[in-house]
């Protein structure tokens, strides 16, 4: 068994699970939020950066890095580790999801997913086989299947479908998967906005057994509040023992919401993409750095925050770099955004470790203008 999750501890007041998911590059502690480096780089972020800010396991895609360098490169290189000089725990995404967002001309069928490559027009095939045979020469700590996300909204019947292919999917995924001492397969849950078929897939995916389960299909478009009811009513049937990583979900509320729900695990490019806009998560929220008030403001991003980026730098030195489309705008807001989700994780472990995660979600929430 390549990983193991330790359940140290549940939340008395929320349920949240505080965690320990051991794995060959490191333990890390749960739950946690992964950085995306979709091309084998967080992007504008070195690795020495990324540790500073002590991010402890990175996502990437299989998706990306078979389309180009190509994974048979990036196993020469001796994997993907390696390749990018990141020695703690990777997670990659199995292609399932980036063929039907950024695909061209897909055409899907029991074999597996026939599109074009975003890039250069050029014709592909991927099947839940040649998913894993790129994940296993990318090396990754977790992998996950190969399955298929019904787009919100779609007709109950569509998405049944969709699941029990991705059923089918899953057990010649983990057929395929030969390599499972080194890497660990997850099982992705699907069932769209659908309680009883969320029920279903649960119990087809556990039942192949894996060594952890993604939550897939949720924050496609939905409103939150049916998000947060889909995953309350899924989690509970997962099992105890296991990981379990909501795929995709990172904005803060949301990954409050998510751990008090029992999530585990979170990705996604929310702080890396609008920190290349100029904008940043702060203890109080959003700040949009081009607004005029800042032009001579010569305050950090958020008084609160003691990163690099807001001990060293003003609100109006930023809005000039950005503004003058400097490239170390995207380095500052980059590394500021990301810290300040890992610090918020690190705030969420430490809520559950008190039993006042509630507590936490409620102070947060105020300061930060959202509502309960
Ligand atoms: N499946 C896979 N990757 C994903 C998703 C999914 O459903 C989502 C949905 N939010 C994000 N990334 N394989
Ligand atoms: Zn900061």
């Amino acid at each position: 068994m390549a990983i193991r999750y330790e359940l140290i501890k549940e939340c008395k007041q929320s349920g949240a699970r505080l965690g320990k998911l051991h794995t060959p590059h490191g333990v890390i502690e749960t739950p946690i939020f992964m950085p995306v480096g979709t091309q084998a780089t967080v992007k504008s972020m070195t690795p020495e950066e990324l540790k500073e800010i002590e991010s402890q396991i990175i996502l990437s895609n299989t998706y990306h890095l078979y389309l180009r360098p190509g994974h048979k490169l990036v196993e020469k290189a001796g994997g993907l580790h390696k390749f990018m000089n990141w020695d703690r725990p990777i997670l990659t995404d199995s292609g399932g999801f980036q063929v039907f967002s950024l695909g061209d001309l897909r055409k899907i069928s029991e074999k597996g997913v026939e599109f074009r490559s975003h890039i250069d027009g050029s014709k592909h095939f991927i099947s839940p086989e040649k998913a894993i045979e790129i994940q296993n020469s990318l090396g990754s700590d977790i992998m996950m299947c190969f399955d298929e996300c019904a787009p919100y909204p779609s007709d109950r019947e569509y998405v049944k479908n969709s699941l029990e292919r991705t059923t089918r999917w899953a057990k010649r995924c983990k057929e395929a998967h030969k390599k499972t001492d080194t890497q660990a397969l997850f099982g992705i849950i699907q069932g769209g906005m659908y309680k009883e078929l969320r029920e279903q897939s649960v119990k087809e995916i556990t039942e192949i057994d894996f060594p952890g389960y993604s939550i897939g299909g949720l924050s496609v478009g939905e409103p939150k509040p049916l998000m947060y009811e889909i995953l309350e009513y899924t989690t509970p049937l997962m099992p105890k023992d296991k990981p379990r990583y909501l795929m995709g979900v990172g904005s803060p509320d949301c990954l409050i919401e998510g751990a008090i729900r029992g999530v585990d695990m979170f990705d996604c490019v929310l702080p890396t993409r609008i920190a290349r806009n100029g904008t940043a998560m702060t203890s109080q929220g959003r700040i949009t750095i081009k607004q005029a008030r800042y032009f001579d403001d010569f305050t950090p991003l958020d008084p609160e925050c003691d990163c690099y980026t807001c001990k060293n730098y003003t609100k109006a030195y930023l809005r000039h770099l950005f503004k003058a489309n400097e490239i170390l705008s995207a380095r500052l807001f980059s590394y500021h955004n990301l810290y300040f989700l890992l610090k918020l994780m690190k705030n969420i472990r430490e809520a559950i470790r008190n039993d006042n995660l509630l507590d936490y979600r409620k102070e947060f929430f105020e300061k930060y203008g959202y509502e309960l």
